[in-house]
């Protein structure tokens, strides 16, 4: 979802890097580090089934001296899923072993083996505080998978209810 709601919601100035199509979740962390290597700070939007599938990025990366901040938006699984029919036929346990796919891998501690250090926010401020230090580091912010998808539908009613008055 991330990259989706960087398009969606990232307004008429959003870029976004991308290493397969908009859809690839292998190498996420890698192509960040690329991008970082050029000199510039770089912060990269992740989801945490993508952050666990490339976290072998991390190696060496506090010896290469980039100023890389990885956020990570962990819902435990695929949350993309959950806005697919199947969150609802079949749902359930089913659902949940074939696409959620929760790993319960700790993002933190990962990061924390290649000796990246990461920090959790629960707020806004604690965010807002925790991007503006140089990386590399890890960023943590804990969200919801079918929370995700009731705010979501909340953002696009309001969209309609614009876009309508727009209309007249
Ligand atoms: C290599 C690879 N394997 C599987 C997929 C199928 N896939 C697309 S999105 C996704 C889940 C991504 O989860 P996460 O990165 O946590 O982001 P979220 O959907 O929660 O926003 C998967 C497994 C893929 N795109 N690429």
């Amino acid at each position: 979802m991330p990259v989706r709601d960087l398009e969606w919601f990232g307004g008429p100035d959003a870029r976004a890097h991308s290493n397969r199509g908009a859809n690839g979740i292998d190498g996420v962390v890698s192509t960040a580090l690329g991008i970082a290597l050029r000199g510039a700070p770089t912060v990269a939007l992740v989801g945490d089934l993508a952050f666990v599938h490339d976290a072998n990025a991390l190696w060496t990366v506090m010896a290469r001296g980039v100023d890389l901040r990885v956020v990570i938006v962990d819902n435990d699984g695929g949350g993309i899923f959950s806005f697919l029919p199947q969150a609802v036929e079949p749902g359930g346990a089913v659902f949940e072993d074939l696409f959620g796919t929760p790993h319960g891998a700790d993002v933190l501690a990962l990061a924390a083996a290649f000796g990246v250090p990461g920090v959790e926010v629960g707020s806004v401020d604690e965010f807002r505080e925790a991007i503006r230090l140089p990386g590399p580091r890890v960023i943590r912010v804990v969200s919801d998978r079918s929370g995700n998808v009731a705010v979501h539908e909340r953002l696009h009613a309001a969209a309609v209810v614009a876009v309508d008055a727009l209309a007249g």
